[in-house]
């Protein structure tokens, strides 16, 4: 897949506010936030979007939430509540394709999200 802007957030091309990072995943803040809290988690290998994952990818995309869960923890709002989203091509409003979990807390959030 083509280089997107997140490959230069993982490798220090361009400057994000980044919460979290291991070998496998790195977490960072959303330039647009559409909650108090909004971060993304991506995984470092490149994967355009939900439909391209391999069977391969499964521990990497799993543990997206696992990160998702330990910074809520770390940050204190996982008692209270937050919400996961990885949007999926035009319909799903994804923009960047490079996958990521939109982890968005510190408010109640409205359902259905439209
Ligand atoms: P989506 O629409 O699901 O593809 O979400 C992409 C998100 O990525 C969107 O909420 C804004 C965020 N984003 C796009 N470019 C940048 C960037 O350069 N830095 C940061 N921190 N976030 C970005």
């Amino acid at each position: 897949m083509s280089e997107t802007i997140f490959t230069k957030i993982i490798n220090r091309e361009i400057p994000a506010d980044i919460i979290y990072e291991d070998d496998i995943a790195l977490a960072f803040k959303d330039i647009n936030p559409q909650a108090p809290v909004h971060f993304l988690v991506i995984p470092k290998k490149p994967i355009a979007t939900i439909n391209d994952i391999t069977e391969e990818d499964r521990e990497i995309v799993g543990h997206l939430s696992y990160v998702a869960a330990k910074v809520a923890a770390e940050q204190d709002f996982a008692e209270q509540g937050f919400r996961t989203v990885m949007n999926c091509n035009e319909f799903g409003g994804q923009t960047v394709y490079h996958i990521h979990l939109h982890v968005l807390a510190g408010k109640p959030l409205g359902w259905p999200p439209y």
